[in-house]
């Protein structure tokens, strides 16, 4: 329909993409191969049959076993290249990529190979990319301390931190004292908060890390007066509609509260969080959320603005896309 082709057309943002999230099972045999690394499943179609969640963390476990391939600083920017190509399709001008270095170091990689293999392929375009370093919050705060300091040599290539992985028993609180320290070192800061979650991560996110959007937030609408807040201070929520149904956030699209979100006057954008595993890039996940929701053209426009407003863009360049 014409809706539809609109909104795959329409320039967008994306601020929420995790860059191991999208890697497709072709490429995780290919490297496999390459690096000599084995695998518990003998062929793409196999590793594809086993993408069946039920939860966060089902799908967390296999998204750490794919990962598992990335040893090089050539595999960290074949995989960064081959996300950014999907981007440019989509019309992605601009894209804030997630990347999860204690994945990588804790198998011995170097964080300087991960993050040199992930700028090198942002750096030769096809569209404006920035790195988000993420922290494991199933690992301890002192875990990310030492990741941040192994860090600090490039700082520069980074312009924030967030925080990932299984969310429920290890809320934001946990990290206070690293996210304290990101924030003086002058780093953009964001947050999973309210996927799985209560609606009181949210809350504790804002104030105790500090952050400026929270990715997801969805259960957000649960709490009326933390809703207002998020309202009223103009903080972005980075939602996935096709993650949220994959994972059982909602059952089904149509029961997917984007619409309620943006009605509750929040600054609302749409995300592809794991592409490769959750049946979409960006323009997958606008299609999926506009067949199955009464979005309208109105709505399409907000979205793309919000995805832009939101953004950790210079206000120079940000100007440019509203
Ligand atoms: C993630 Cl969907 C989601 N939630 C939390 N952590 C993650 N890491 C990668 N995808
Ligand atoms: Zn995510």
């Amino acid at each position: 329909t014409q809706l539809l082709h609109i909104v795959q057309n329409m320039p967008k943002a994306e601020l929420h993409i995790h860059i191991e999230g999208s890697l497709e099972p072709e490429l995780i045999f290919a490297l496999a191969e390459r690096n000599g690394v084995a695998l518990d499943y003998p062929n793409v179609e196999a590793l594809r049959a086993a993408y069946d969640f039920h939860d966060l963390q089902s799908f967390l476990d296999i998204y750490y076993a794919g990962a598992s391939v990335l040893l090089k600083e050539q595999d960290f920017y074949d995989m960064t290249a081959a996300y950014l190509a999907k981007a440019k399709a989509d019309h992605v001008r601009h894209t804030e990529i997630f990347f999860d270095p204690q994945t990588h170091t804790a198998r011995g990689v170097p964080i300087g190979d991960v993050i040199h293999g992930i700028h090198r392929a942002c750096q030769e375009g096809p569209v404006s990319a920035t790195l988000i370093m993420c922290f494991l919050r199933h690992l301890s705060e002192e875990d990310a301390l030492a990741t941040l300091d192994a860090a600090l040599p490039y700082r520069d290539l980074i312009i924030g931190v967030g925080l990932d992985s299984s969310e429920v028993g290890h809320p934001p609180e946990k990290f206070a004292r690293v996210f304290a320290r990101c924030r003086e070192l002058g780093l953009h800061l964001v947050a999973h908060a309210g996927e799985e979650g209560p609606p009181a991560y949210i809350e504790t996110a804002l104030d105790v890390l500090k952050v400026e959007r929270i990715d997801h937030g969805v259960r957000c609408l649960e709490d009326a007066a933390l809703t207002r807040r998020v309202a009223a201070e103009g903080i972005a929520l980075t939602v996935c509609p096709l993650s949220n149904i994959k994972l059982r956030v909602f059952d089904t699209m149509k029961e997917h509260n984007l619409l309620q979100l943006l009605d509750a006057g929040l600054v609302a954008t749409v995300n592809s969080d794991d592409p490769a595993y959750f049946g979409g890039y960006l323009n997958e996940n606008f299609v999926a959320a506009f067949e199955s929701l009464p979005l309208g053209l109105q709505h399409a426009h907000q979205l793309a603005r919000n995805s832009f407003t939101a953004s950790f863009l210079e206000p120079e360049k940000k100007q440019q896309f509203l």
